[in-house]
């Protein structure tokens, strides 16, 4: 047909990569140097939406660009196939979770495949699957073994309507996001995985990826983290045997603490209001009650009125003997340093706005001055607590020191003395993996009467999760799995005795830790991965996804690399050297996600408008970390571009090895300008500009095609034609395949190769010397806007005409002035 007919293109060329698989990965004899490019999994929750198709498009461009720079480019793809939405289905429609599942995985595969997703198709996993989840567990039992999986019971919010367990995102005004009713507290023996003797090295290792993760990115991790030095300090409380510890940022303002504050909801503040007269217990019950209904977040709100409970408790102050009142209050968090803290409030702004709102005594000790050197005013007056740089006063022998110099002398003297010293504290906590639902890899631990907590023996793996057929899936704070009685008692591995099975499922953000990993090794039976593989893949070079993913899944990869790491399996310590943030697909302002709804069909875009044109508007519509408006774009825009890229192919006429360097100049000059400067911009990351370049380049390949000096004939025409369907193979797949193959070549295009520059065609536009001779313009020479001087009078003193006006005349002067004018004196 003569026509651009993206259906029949679609048509025509899938068939042909599947039999010739272009990108396959690290087959056996293949030298090409390897890399990693990755894109985030997607969780199979209904067909692919139009944020995966501009994710893809995005990591597509990359990997199919190494691979035409000859790279052996490892690009795969699999399913993130455990967690809520198949379990959400299957409640609501009765079917079987991973019937559902895999229905999906099968249309989302189908629907990458039209989109012509340069992914290695015989690496595919999905974690739902056993020989995927065995991995979990094996891993799981290894941090067992060094104590950096353990169980403890914890604090979980509870909606007591719908019976179930809710994750802190959940929990809206402390109610329950789903039914509205007050969120409680209860108890639950949970697994949890030591990510915090990881935080330093979380942290530290942060410096590799300066300048290739987004700044953002590694300021929320930092965030995250929350590494805070600073200092322990024991207090005497009158009628308790144990010292309390606080933990400060400011030892150096012991002398100005004032009274003493323990979080509302700790064990401490319970305990220490235990014996307390039946109106303070009273008082302190229904504080804490309407506490309970508010979030971190609120709690930690600076302009929040400061609300506490006198305990009438005292603690007596380490250094200056003084006794302080102790209050419980929901400004301090009991999960943070030790759950107390000693008040300064001439010098910490919350302590402050507590102690005027309660009457409590306000004491300066350091001397804060502004820059005219005045001292900054009285906080009791000004209501301003003041934190900056000052020396100490009413501080007995600290008086006269800076802050810094205080700081140290008393974290010094403090440890000394036995009363704390120096310390760091995190906000990062140790993750909870414990989840209370079925559709998730079981723990392979069993619980014996005898022998207690048990690991089940590395053969025994998989431990595979029981039929969902007759298990109530429906959450209610209790695993589902313990209803599969014949599947939860088992034999202790250890005594042989009657035993159970956890009925736990791990958090699914366990399965997308580490399955990177598993791309290198798919079908392996004997390890999780293969050694040699991780040498010669990880890192990954170039991560692809979404900025949802910029804190926990990032941070829990990190830590997964690391303890494989201390355990020998991988030599990096970390996963991912350069992370890209696609931006996300809007409707009107509204964001493609799941939760939004798909206003804008994947699928329809893809019939009206053909696989390449949409991917083109994908990558065209601005930088990738930027959001696309689908009401700002024009895919029926990229689709008449693309119809005119592809006739230029069928212009050409000049044969298959035609020599350029035969050619037309100016053309060849923008060919290898363009291809130069699309690598750079690729490698950039600016695959926008990129295709605009491309776009310019389409443009005078047409010029010179309807230019009769030059025409369809010229070897340079072809030249820039085939680079263009290069170009376009990283973009617009059919459509360069098409091209490609009009043009005379087998497929596939998209292992042709990156044209070579030939550099001498980069050096920049000529401009015109003219050349007098006595005054008069003899010839016009086009020169290197950048000649020297005796290049240009060489030049001018060679040209025939130049020669033949002098005639037998003698030169007796020639004024050269670079690069546009030569005037040659004779007589
Ligand atoms: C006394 C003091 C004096 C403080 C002063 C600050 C300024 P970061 O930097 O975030 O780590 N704090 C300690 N534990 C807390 C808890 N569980 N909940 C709420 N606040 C808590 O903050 C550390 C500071 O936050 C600590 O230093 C403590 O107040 C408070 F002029 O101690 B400071
Ligand atoms: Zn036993």
């Amino acid at each position: 047909a003569g026509r651009w007919d993206p259906h029949a293109l679609e048509a025509r060329w899938l068939p042909v990569w599947d039999e010739a698989k272009p990108f396959a990965s690290g087959l056996p004899g293949d030298e090409r140097p390897g890399k990693y490019v990755l894109d985030m999994f997607p969780y199979p929750s209904g067909d692919l939406h139009m944020g995966h198709a501009e994710a893809y498009a995005l990591g597509d461009v990359i990997a199919r660009y190494w691979v035409q720079r000859g790279f052996d480019v490892l690009h795969p793809i699999g399913w993130d196939a455990f967690g809520l939405p198949a379990e959400n289905a299957a409640i609501k429609r009765g079917v079987d979770p991973g019937v559902w599942t895999r229905q999906n995985i099968e249309q989302q595969k189908a629907s990458m495949r039209r989109y012509a997703c340069s992914f290695d198709w015989d690496r595919v996993l999905a974690t739902c699957e056993p020989e995927y989840y065995r991995w979990n567990q094996w891993l799981f039992l290894r941090m067992h073994e060094q104590g950096l999986a353990y169980r403890r019971p914890s604090q979980v919010n509870w909606c007591p309507v719908d019976q179930t367990v809710l994750a802190n995102e959940q929990v809206v005004q402390g109610r329950c996001e789903r039914c509205g009713a007050a969120v409680t507290k209860k108890k639950l023996t949970q697994w949890y995985l030591k990510i915090t003797d990881y935080a330093d090295r979380l942290l530290d290792d942060m410096e590799q990826l300066q300048g290739t993760w987004p700044d953002k990115v590694l300021a929320m991790q930092r965030n995250w983290i929350g590494r805070s030095t600073g200092a322990d300090v024991r207090f005497v409380v009158e009628g308790r045997d144990e010292p309390v510890t606080v933990y400060t940022t400011r030892p150096d303002t012991l002398h100005g603490a004032t009274f003493f504050v323990v979080a509302v909801d700790s064990d401490l503040a319970e305990e220490l209001v235990r014996d307390a007269e039946p109106g303070v217990r009273e008082t302190f019950e229904a504080y804490l009650e309407a506490v309970r209904g508010t979030t971190e977040i609120e709690r930690l709100a600076s302009d929040r009125p400061k609300t506490g409970v006198f305990l009438h408790r005292h603690a007596v102050n380490p250094v200056t003997g003084e006794r302080m009142p102790v209050w419980a209050a929901d400004y301090v968090l009991a999960d943070y340093g030790h759950g107390a803290v000693m008040a300064v409030p001439a010098h910490d702004q919350r302590d402050l706005d507590f102690a005027l709102a309660h009457g409590l005594p306000v004491r300066t000790v350091v001397d804060v001055r502004d820059e005219a050197g005045e001292p900054l005013p009285d906080p009791a007056q000004s209501r301003v607590a003041t934190s900056g740089d000052g020396v100490l006063v009413n501080s007995g022998p600290l008086d006269g020191l800076r802050k810094a110099e205080a700081i140290a002398a008393v974290s010094e003297q403090l440890a000394a003395d036995g009363l704390g010293g120096p310390t760091t504290t995190y906000r990062l906590r140790d993750w909870l993996i414990s989840r209370q639902r079925y559709w998730g890899t079981p723990f392979p631990i069993v619980h014996c009467e005898g022998c207690g907590e048990v690991r089940v023996p590395d053969d025994q793996l998989p431990v595979e999760l029981p039929p969902s057929e007759g298990l109530d899936l429906a959450p209610k704070g209790r695993s589902p799995l313990a209803a599969a009685t014949d599947w939860v008692s088992t034999t202790c591995p250890s005594c042989g005795g009657p035993a159970l099975r956890d009925t736990d499922t791990m958090d699914t953000f366990v399965d997308s830790s580490w399955y990177f990993l598993r791309f290198l090794s798919p079908t392996s039976t004997t390890v999780p991965f293969e050694r040699a593989e991780a040498d010669r893949w990880m890192p990954v070079e170039q991560y692809v996804g979404g900025v949802t993913h910029a804190i926990l899944h990032l941070l829990y990869a990190r830590f997964f690399t690391k303890v494989l790491h201390d355990m020998g399996m991988v030599t990096p310590t970390e996963p991912f050297s350069r992370l890209l943030n696609q931006g996300m697909v809007q409707m009107d302002g509204s964001a493609m996600s799941k939760s939004k709804g798909n206003l804008v069909k994947l699928g329809e875009q893809l019939d009206e408008h053909g696989v390449d044109a949409i991917r083109l508007t994908m990558v065209f519509a601005g930088p990738p970390e930027d959001d696309v408006d689908w009401a700002d774009v024009s895919p029926a825009g990229s689709a008449r571009f693309l119809a005119r890229a592809w006739r230029l192919a069928r212009d050409v006429t000049s044969p298959v090895g035609a020599d350029p360097s035969t050619g037309s100049g100016p053309l060849r000059r923008v060919t290898h300008r363009v291809v130069a400067d699309a690598a750079s911009l690729v490698e950039g990351l600016r695959f926008n500009v990129a295709v605009a370049r491309t776009m310019e380049l389409v443009n005078a390949v047409r010029k010179a095609i309807d230019d009769p000096a030059v025409g369809p004939a010229d070897p340079a025409v072809r030249e820039a034609v085939e680079a263009v369907a290069v170009l376009l193979s990283l973009v617009a797949p059919y459509t360069a395949e098409d091209m490609w193959a009009t043009l005379g070549h087998e497929p596939c295009v998209a292992r042709a190769g990156w044209p070579a520059v030939d550099e001498s065609l980069l050096v920049e536009d000529t401009v015109t010397a003219v050349v007098q001779v006595m005054g008069k313009v003899r010839d016009r020479l086009e020169v290197p806007p950048g000649i020297g001087e005796d290049e240009l009078r060489e030049l001018a003193m060679a040209s025939e005409k130049v020669v033949a006006s002098i005639g037998g005349a003698t030169v007796r002067r020639v004024v050269v002035r670079p690069p546009g004018l030569v005037n040659v004196v004779t007589g």
